[in-house]
């Protein structure tokens, strides 16, 4: 039945034309990645869309983007044969692995040179998910199914339907019957986001996105599955009418992404195996900066012809490979678990493990967080444990295999007092973290703070690093942080392996540190929660530091980006009389900053806006740059969304640059970044 049957011309007119206009912004927005209008307009076609329906039932159609979430299935998943089986990948894990697959082909195929350097590629990334297959008939989603054996598969419509990228419709010249594949994941972000409202709730975490796209998918009720924030991208097509398709498979992805089909963006036609070991270099490099999680690259011969001369084994083509990353989880041994004090006195579990192999490295301590995760990973020592170790962030404790636990395996229990100094041990409350209050008495804190001190961003004392501060603890040599500037050479040099030269360097450098600024000073005296930005807010608002020691709760919380937990902090730091002390002997051994002067408000033009570094710049240092834009009153982000202003992009600008371009926002390249701050006189 025809929308206009039943219902007067105009309204069932108006419901198509709500339909087709949403469905545009999806293409727009899903794949195209170019959203054209803002949420709030989509929102308001949408409320119009459901009103409408809800007025006239009968103008409600199975196509209608109202309809994504629609009833339970009857029992489960039931089973479902795919048209064309679900192929899988070889894999291989190295590039020789790789060279002697292209080398086997170019003996199939008969090629001139030996590894085939003439031979056309696609290199795609290799999303951590969960393979699907999507039949649509005349255009309209009719099933998709799981892999299941390859053969057949578990009916999941009604949840696919719930994704926002699965256009329910196709759109311009598709063939009347398609079964496209393709891979469901959850964004980066959004598996960050499942995780920390399950954490609020006291329920089950994922251990990593893949299994968090699997489990939403298999939600029993669609309505969890809608909620979940899945996404897609297609990667090939199982079969289709005759006629339709084109002859490479680079064409066909294009042919997918203009029947409105996502498809990955960072997709390449790549010629010969050098570009595709630099496709492989690239996408490694990039791995960190993709909003969705990957495990590998696909490298797939782009002529149909030449996939149909290879053929297939067993369950996998020939004319296709999957060059797997360093696994990035890998089972290992709890041995035991230490406790460490942090700066802030944060007493954080930390495990030793049976060394392993993960992510690129040898792994053999992780973090286990807080006592709080250590009760809801109900991990013991013994235990068989998931270890992840992705790109630079700290190797942590994912998950126990329960099936592989011993007899013995021993309970983790929470410190009573600090294991270094021995003082109590606390929890505020509504925190996870437990802290020792023993303050500088306690070494580890001291140890801590001074690294801190020290570090680049804050005093900056070049040669003075973790072992050496430890180290000259250890010996007495320097107590609080104002010994420091007590050091001579003669006591240095007592150090061992400390020769006269690299001691007379070290007491250079701490010179040197003594002239700084006020806000690097702020931000090395460690104080709770105050970071680069908040003592640059500091130190520019209240100008001088007797007026941060002396201020209120009311004022500091006046100050930009200071809520009442930092202000609290702060007051808390300035009434203890061992920090005031500390503060004053470091000025009267020759710490000093120059005054800052009051800016008036058109010298701060950048109030209000947010700008994003990214890439690397070459004509001064990420840090300065952030300082000069602070400066002008400018909020420095890390990450780009739709309040950025401006996104400062340098060289191999990555993921940030692409999100920037598609919001629409300014983007200034290093150069013209430098000339607008030469013409602001920032
Ligand atoms: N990117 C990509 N992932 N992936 C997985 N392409 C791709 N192709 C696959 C699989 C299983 O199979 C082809 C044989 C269609």
């Amino acid at each position: 039945m025809s929308l206009s049957e039943n219902n007067s011309n105009s309204e069932a007119v108006r419901a198509e034309a709500l339909i087709e206009q949403i469905e545009e912004y999806n293409y727009q927005y899903y794949v195209l990645d170019q959203p054209s209008v803002p949420d709030a307009q989509y929102d308001r076609l949408m409320r119009e869309l459901l009103q409408l329906e809800k007025d006239f039932p009968n103008l409600v159609s199975e196509n209608s983007p109202t309809q994504k979430v629609g009833g339970k299935p009857a029992h489960g998943f039931p089973p479902i044969e795919h048209l064309t089986p679900m192929l899988s990948l070889d894999n291989v894990f190295s590039e020789q692995e790789f060279k002697d697959f292209a080398r086997k082909i170019s003996e199939r195929l008969d090629l001139t040179t030996p590894q085939g350097e003439e031979l056309s590629y696609v290199g795609e990334p290799k999303l951590d998910g969960l393979a699907i297959s999507i039949i649509y008939r005349n255009g309209k989603l009719e099933h998709a199914a799981t892999r299941g054996d390859g053969r057949t598969g578990e009916n999941v419509t009604l949840n696919v339907r719930t994704i926002g990228s699965v256009p329910l419709r196709l759109r311009g010249d598709f063939p009347p019957l398609l079964d496209v594949r393709g891979e469901i994941f959850i964004a980066k972000s959004d598996f960050e986001i499942l995780n920390r409202n399950a954490i609020e709730r006291g329920e089950k975490t994922f251990a990593n996105p893949r299994n968090a796209a699997a489990g939403s998918l298999r939600q029993l009720d669609p309505r969890i599955t809608a909620k979940r924030k899945l996404s897609v991208y297609f990667y090939a097509v199982g079969s289709a009418s005759d006629g339709y398709l084109a002859s490479s498979h680079r064409q066909r992805l294009q042919q997918l992404k203009s029947w409105g089909l996502p498809i990955c963006p960072e997709i390449q036609l790549l010629s010969g195996v050098n570009q595709n070991i630099e496709y492989y270099k690239l996408i490694s490099e990039k791995r960190d900066q993709l909003p969705y999680d990957i495990d590998g690259v696909v490298f797939k011969v782009d002529s149909i012809d030449q996939q149909q001369q290879l053929g297939f084994v067993a369950k996998a083509p020939r004319w296709a490979i999957a060059h797997k990353f360093p696994a990035q989880e890998e089972v290992t041994k709890l041995t035991s678990v230490d406790f460490q004090v942090g700066r802030t006195g944060a007493v954080t579990p930390v495990a030793r493990l049976e060394p392993v192999f993960v992510g690129g490295v040898t792994v053999s301590n992780a973090t286990l967080h807080n006592m709080d995760e250590i009760n809801r990973l109900d991990v013991r020592v013994g235990d068989t444990v998931v270890v992840r170790r992705a790109g630079d962030v700290i190797p942590q404790v994912v998950s126990v295999v329960k099936a592989e636990r011993i007899e013995n395996a021993k309970k983790i229990v929470k410190p009573e007092v600090c294991p270094v100094c021995q003082s109590a041990v606390e929890k505020e409350a509504d925190q996870a973290v437990y802290r020792c209050t023993g303050g500088l008495v306690c070494s580890a804190q001291r140890t801590q703070s001074m690294i801190h001190f020290a570090s680049r961003k804050a005093m900056d004392i070049d040669g003075l690093g973790d072992k050496l501060i430890e180290l000259m603890i250890d010996e007495e040599i320097i107590h609080h942080l104002s010994d420091i500037y007590r050091l001579t050479v003669d006591k240095v040099s007592t150090l061992e392996r400390m020769a006269e030269k690299s001691a007379s360097n070290l007491i250079e450098s701490i010179e040197n540190s003594k002239q700084t600024t006020l806000e690097k000073f702020l931000y090395a005296l460690g104080i709770r929660e105050v970071g680069e930005v908040t003592a640059y807010n500091l130190a520019h608002q209240c100008l001088d530091i007797n007026t941060i020691a002396k201020s209120t709760l009311q004022e500091l919380e006046a100050i930009k980006d200071i809520g009442p937990i930092v202000a609290g902090h702060i007051v808390h730091f300035f009434a203890n009389p061992q920090n005031l002390q500390i503060i004053n002997e470091l000025q009267q051994l020759g710490v000093h900053w120059p005054d800052i002067e009051k800016k008036s408000a058109e010298m701060m033009p950048l109030t209000e806006q947010v700008w994003v570094l990214t890439g690397t710049l070459s004509q001064m240092k990420r840090n300065e740059a952030k300082q000069r834009l602070l400066a002008l009153g400018a909020k420095v982000s890390g990450s780009v969304s739709k309040n950025t202003n401006v996104l400062v992009a340098g060289e191999a600008a990555g993921s940030k640059l692409t999100k920037a371009q598609t919001l629409g926002i300014t983007i200034y390249s290093e150069d013209e970044f430098v000339e607008f701050l030469d013409r602001i006189g920032g």
